[in-house]
């Protein structure tokens, strides 16, 4: 299906697309070239702000307006580098960004950061959410009102390091027959600055019920998204190394999820990571793909391409051109 590539200016990754206030915008992790080297532990995503684009009316060919930088490392007390993927939630009239970074001990957390408008700046708080390790969050406002916080990522993201939110002194990380690791999600407290729990696994089974084995296609490693359709929660996330997107529905915001299959088959670059939301009452798939940087896998570029649901509500598989 044809693509639109949303900012060739710049590479950027990992857009997270919201909508507020009538305006469609998208958070994504700010690429650059650090000279680090490539390593299994995405050493070499050395990413020091946010920005923020927004475009109106229709994705596939409106104006993109870069609103600058959102959110500087140095501005964070706690974190010390590689700003990773975020996510922006609207509570009360306020814009809770909440993003990942590793802290001075080299260790992935998730913080928090506030702002009046969806363009920030955003100001960070002084510590991370208490609870928090890894990385991706997404955050989900539900029609309630309540928020939940899906996150966790294998591999680099360090979710291996921990076993029911506990640090483990032996990491271990599960393959073949073995029970995957899951993302995790927690309801966020009312002000959106803390886990209101202590964060929930998020299982996903097969269509009798039971639980996905480790193996590598179907499995979770990192980049949760969640959105709602008709009423289902549809889960959706990177199998990392073999570099699906896939989703798995449910019928509430901590599931089981049923997994359903394949969304985007793979891209041209080692990540895959994406954002699926409704605009203007149409759905769209936001990812990212190394075409123009020629496979270089820490300059990524930002693409948009619609989605679409068949009559029972899967989502149409698709290959971005
Ligand atoms: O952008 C850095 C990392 O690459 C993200 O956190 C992962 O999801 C992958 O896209």
């Amino acid at each position: 299906m044809k693509s639109r590539y949303l900012f060739p200016k710049d590479y950027m990754a990992d857009p997270s697309a919201n909508v507020f206030n009538g305006r469609l915008y998208i958070y994504p992790s700010h690429d650059w070239d650090s000279g680090e080297c490539f390593d299994d532990d995405g050493g070499h995503f050395q990413m020091q702000d946010y920005h923020v684009l927004s475009l109106g009316d229709d994705p596939m060919t409106a104006p993109v307006t870069d609103h600058g930088v959102i959110l500087d490392v140095k501005d964070v007390p706690w974190a010390e580098k590689q700003m990773w993927d975020n996510d922006v939630v609207e509570k009360n009239g306020k814009y809770y960004l909440i993003f990942s970074a590793k802290d001075y001990n080299g260790v992935f957390h998730l913080g928090v950061a506030v702002s009046e408008t969806p363009e920030g700046p955003f100001v960070p708080k002084a510590d991370p959410i208490r609870g928090s390790y890894s990385i991706d969050p997404c955050v989900f406002k539900d029609e309630d009102g309540s928020v939940y916080c899906y996150f966790g990522g294998i591999w680099g993201g360090q979710l291996q390091w921990y076993k029911d939110n506990k640090a483990l002194k032996c990491e271990h990380l599960p393959e073949g027959n073995e029970t995957p690791l899951p993302s995790r999600v927690a309801k966020m407290t009312d002000d959106v600055l803390q886990f209101s729990e202590a964060s929930r696994p998020v299982l996903i089974v097969d269509e009798n019920g039971k639980p996905l084995t480790a193996d590598n296609p179907h499995r979770f490693f990192e980049a949760s998204w969640m959105h709602k359709y008709n009423g289902k929660y549809y889960f959706s996330y990177s199998t990392g190394d073999t570099h699906y997107l896939c989703y798995a529905v449910g019928d509430n915001p901590y599931g089981p999820f049923t997994y359903k299959g394949v969304i985007l088959e793979p891209v041209v670059g080692w990540t895959t990571h994406h954002s699926i939301a409704e605009f203007k009452g149409k759905w769209y798939l936001f990812h990212h793909d190394c075409v123009p940087s020629k496979d270089t896998t820490w300059l990524r570029s930002l693409k948009v391409i619609p989605l679409s649901y068949d009559k029972d509500g899967n989502i149409i598989k698709m290959k971005s051109e």
